[in-house]
């Protein structure tokens, strides 16, 4: 295929995120201090630094860093004693909110989403409330606040707990207040390719005794003088983790305001040929970069046309969850299926420049005006 100057491909990949990552001297340094101590893991001074500087970070007191979003979520059901029954939860999200229901022998209940936020629609929450409901487990999708208020009083009129996912939500706050602090209890990824990361790597949020149940449970189960006092698991971050995490915790800031940088910059191209997530600006925090297809087929069509310049967005998240036979038997979700058909997810990482950002945007209104 011969393309015009415009649409000529980059001579390296452009990927849908590279990892936001601190100067490696900085991470060398905390890890001299590793190996000094010979301290690796169980809890050491680098993962309890790391806890108190994301404390400052987002002005709370209830972190609890752990070895990654997935397994926080399935401590935090356990912290909460929910070993059985449904769970409400979205089916617009990546399989770990899913799985870790499923791991945790619960089940499952999807709720449709908003078509304009992606997140869970509170309205028909309480349609799917039974006597076998447990909890409701909703996502900050692409760190898009819930409408926690909503939520949590339907929670308090059936006596359910609330679990947030919000392992795309590092930073955002909600009324002043870090999202992470709504809820019966909150949970995060520091995936790489999350805004802020320590490669792998995750947080519970919890306050008073949940929160101490949460540290026992990370830790086989042992209270502080290592008696047994719980059925825990291992759920520990390591101190090499920690490490990456203390080194990359200062660049946050500017992780987030590149990433706006890009999102303004596809956005003041795209707008009038695709749609946008509806968000509040000062609870938002850029960690992806959805767009809406008018159809499958455009959404295809610009994934193949990329691909062909060398540029691989991702269709997160597609499909929708509730379709996946191997999660639990079909039930209809029709908005979250029309949006996993039509969503994709475009590059953007703090070394991606604003031209390359100008150029992928441009082919894409390309192909959508023709
Ligand atoms: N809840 C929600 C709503 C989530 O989205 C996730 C995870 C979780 C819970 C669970 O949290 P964790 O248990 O993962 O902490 C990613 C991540 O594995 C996953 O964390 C994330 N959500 C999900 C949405 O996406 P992929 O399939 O995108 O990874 P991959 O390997 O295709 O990487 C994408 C691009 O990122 C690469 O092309 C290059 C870049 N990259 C990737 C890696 C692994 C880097 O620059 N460095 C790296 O180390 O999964």
């Amino acid at each position: 295929m011969t393309y015009p100057q415009q649409l000529s491909p980059f001579e390296s990949p452009i990927y849908v995120t590279r990892a936001s990552v601190c100067p490696l001297e900085s991470y060398v340094q905390h890890l001299t201090n590793v190996w000094e101590s010979g301290i690796f893991t169980h809890n050491g001074p680098k993962v309890q630094l790391l806890e108190k500087k994301i404390n400052e970070y987002l002005g709370i007191n209830s972190t609890v860093a752990v070895t990654n979003g997935t397994i926080a979520m399935q401590m935090a059901l356990r912290a909460l004693d929910i070993t059985d029954g449904e769970i409400i939860t979205t089916p617009f999200s990546w399989i770990a909110t899913c799985s870790a229901i499923l791991w945790e022998r619960c089940e499952p209940v999807f709720v449709d989403v908003d078509p304009n936020t992606f997140n869970i629609d509170p309205e028909k929450i309480e349609q799917a409330i039974t006597k076998r409901t447990k909890a409701i487990l909703a996502v900050h999708v692409f760190s898009n606040p819930c409408e926690v208020g909503k939520i949590e009083a339907i929670a308090q009129k059936y006596g359910l707990k609330v679990i947030y996912d919000g392992a795309h939500a590092f930073g955002v706050k909600h009324k002043g207040r870090s999202i992470f602090d709504w809820g019966d209890i909150s949970t995060v990824s520091f995936h790489a390719t999350k805004l802020f990361n320590t490669g792998e790597g995750g947080a519970i949020f919890a306050q008073g005794e949940l929160k101490e149940r949460v540290k026992s449970i990370r830790f086989f189960g042992h209270d502080s003088h290592k008696q047994i006092v719980d059925i825990g698991c291992n759920g520990k971050m390591t101190e090499i983790h920690a490490s990456l995490g203390l080194a990359n915790l200062s660049l946050t800031d500017s992780v987030v305001k590149k990433r706006r940088a890009i999102y303004q910059t596809y956005k003041g191209i795209l707008d009038n040929c695709v749609e946008f997530q509806h968000f509040v600006q000062d609870s938002y925090n850029y960690s992806y970069m959805p767009i809406l297809l008018k159809s499958e087929e455009a959404c295809l069509l610009v994934v193949q046309t990329l691909k062909n310049i060398n540029v691989f967005p991702r269709r997160y998240f597609y499909p929708s969850l509730n379709m996946i036979k191997a999660v639990k038997q079909y039930t209809p979700c029709p908005i979250s299926e029309n949006l996993s058909s039509r969503i994709l997810c475009l590059p953007s990482y703090n070394d991606l420049s604003l031209h390359d950002v100008e150029k992928i945007a441009k082919v894409i209104a390309v192909i959508l005006s023709n």
